[in-house]
């Protein structure tokens, strides 16, 4: 095997004998095969498109199968062998439909064992040309890691129903552009930039589909500790299956508690109104082995970031949407989340309220520019001197106490600005506030960069001035391929001088890195004092 797509891969350079992140050789294999399909079923969908054949089930199941691929989604062999049955069919339905025979696009995986399709993608990996320059290499897959994340968040807004074709056009266009020798340096670039610029789009309908159905999220104290009863712990970053959960559960005696970047969904009105949505158990993905175990009751993953189950809670946690571990029970689409709330009331519970500490959050883009005038006063007047977004991915590597030393160290008149499952190294920390607006801002989920997005171009219009003369500054994190895109996002929009760590990606090759450089300004994170004196000019 060989995979360096998300920021813990084994020695900075490539998993070669099992995922760091606990994906096994085969898993590696099948997703492989999956996206190699995927960009043959592309080449057909663009001509498809093209004589005005669209199928908006093969659309939303080719975001599905991308998303699979995401670090931390899915490690089920068997979900992969059907994936790619599908994706076969709907590569052959189109071979049909378009009377085509296009060149890279065979479907030879027809009645193949699990084994025999493993050997097949064995074949057909990053790694699989050797002759290839490393520089087209680096930016293909750079494409297709943004790929992987607006196919996430294409998902995230279809299942809420907010779908543009020109989104689904873009991926298919894209996939089949990393098939296409003809294509140099500068076009895979310029794609890159346009997989950003098409994933504001992506997330432009999330942010929709989640206003749209459960209301803007409205700054909300949620609490840290527990109360007496049932429970069950809800993981990952889908507010519909929250939702779901919260309607199954009502009357029957068990609280709700969310883990990682399920925090944010305290903030909406239509999720926060039911009585027994209690409040946040744990910090980010990266701790849940440790905090699994110790949870009474029943856990939920709704999306990434899965770790490989402890025996002590495997019969405890349950997967839903694509979200896949082998072995562990998995809800299926019909979203009867009986078994869980089943093994919540046949566990423990909390056997009492345990006092603990609490935190803020939905300040999204409509509670923050609804303060929008009480801010610009403040920049205007000198009592904010700078805003920080410090967000992105958490993990497990070390390094990552930068961004905890980072919010420690940035000046008392500056803002915080956060988002994504980051922010746990430092989220229940107490930093008061500037004139009543509250130093430290949770915006969501990295699900919700859109909102930062929006933030930091309202505050650019209201100061008459580009967002890279903002008193503003991008100290990001990353780990998958969401960040990925999300970074290509804002290299889109122009915005300069990002700092970007704990490491650099491995997929980067030193010539992309110069291309970044030169036109971004980006690099990487460097010691707290360098980065902050930099910022703060
Ligand atoms: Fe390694 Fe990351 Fe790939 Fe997992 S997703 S195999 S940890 S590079
Ligand atoms: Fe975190 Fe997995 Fe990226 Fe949503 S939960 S930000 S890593």
């Amino acid at each position: 095997m060989f995979c360096f797509q998300c920021e813990q891969t084994a020695k900075g350079t490539g998993c070669t004998k099992i995922g760091v992140c606990g994906k096994q050789p085969e898993v590696a294999a099948l997703q492989d095969l999956l996206i190699h399909a995927l960009k043959g079923l592309s080449l057909y969908a663009v001509k498809a498109a093209e004589m005005g054949h669209r199928d908006e089930k093969m659309d939303l199941f080719t975001c599905e199968a991308v998303f699979s691929t995401l670090t931390n989604v899915d490690f089920d062999p068997a979900r992969f062998v059907e994936l790619i049955a599908e994706c076969e069919a709907y590569t052959k339905a189109l071979k049909e439909k378009t009377g085509l025979s296009l060149e890279g696009a065979s479907c030879t995986c027809a009645g193949k064992s699990q084994a025999e399709l493993v050997a097949l993608g064995e074949g057909v990996g990053i790694k699989a040309d050797p002759t290839l320059d490393e520089d087209i290499l680096s930016l293909r897959e750079l494409l297709v890691y943004g790929l992987k994340g607006l196919a996430a968040y294409a998902d995230h807004a279809a299942i809420l129903g907010q779908k543009d074709p020109a989104v689904f056009a873009f991926i298919y266009e894209a996939l089949a552009a990393t098939l296409d020798s003809t294509l140099g340096v500068n076009d895979l670039v310029g794609l890159c930039l346009k997989c950003g610029e098409v994933n504001i789009r992506a997330m432009e309908l999330l942010d929709a589909g989640n206003t749209g159905t459960y209301g803007h999220p409205v700054p909300t104290v949620v609490p840290l500790g527990a109360k007496a009863g049932k429970a069950i712990l809800v993981s990952g970053h889908d507010l519909k299956d929250l939702d779901l959960l919260l309607k199954q559960t009502e009357g029957k005696g068990i609280n709700i508690y969310t883990h990682g970047e399920m925090l944010p969904c305290h903030g909406y009105p239509e999720l926060k109104k039911y009585d027994h949505f209690y409040g946040h158990y744990g910090t980010a993905w990266q701790n849940q082995a440790k905090e699994f175990d110790a949870f009474p009751g029943s856990i939920l993953m709704t999306t990434n970031c899965i770790q490989k189950p402890k025996e002590t809670y495997n019969d405890r946690i349950f997967t839903t949407g694509l979200v896949g571990w082998p072995g562990v029970s998995h809800i299926g689409d019909d979203k009867d989340f009986t078994p869980v709330i089943e093994k919540a009331l046949a566990s423990e519970g909390f056997p009492a309220d345990t006092d603990k500490d609490t935190v803020m959050v939905g300040f999204a883009r409509n509670a923050v520019l609804g303060v929008a005038d009480k801010i610009i006063d403040a920049v205007k007047g000198g009592a904010i001197r700078h805003f920080f977004l410090v967000g992105g991915c958490d993990g497990a590597k070390p390094g990552r106490n930068y961004y905890t030393d980072m919010v420690e160290q940035i000046p008392q008149d500056c803002v915080v600005l956060t988002l994504a499952c980051g922010k746990f190294r430092f989220f229940d920390k107490k930093l008061g506030d500037i004139g009543g607006i509250p130093r430290l801002l949770d915006v969501g989920q990295c699900n919700d960069a859109y909102s930062a997005v929006r933030i930091a171009m309202a505050l650019a219009d209201a100061f008459d001035c580009g967002v890279n003369d903002l008193p503003l500054s991008f100290i990001l994190s990353w780990y998958e391929q969401k960040a990925c895109v999300i970074l290509l996002s804002l290299l889109h929009l122009g915005i300069k001088d990002i700092k970007l760590g704990p490491s650099l990606p491995a997929f980067i090759s030193p010539n992309v890195l110069n291309v970044l450089v030169e036109n971004f300004n980006i690099a990487p994170t460097g010691t707290v004092e360098d980065d902050l004196k930099a910022a703060l000019g």
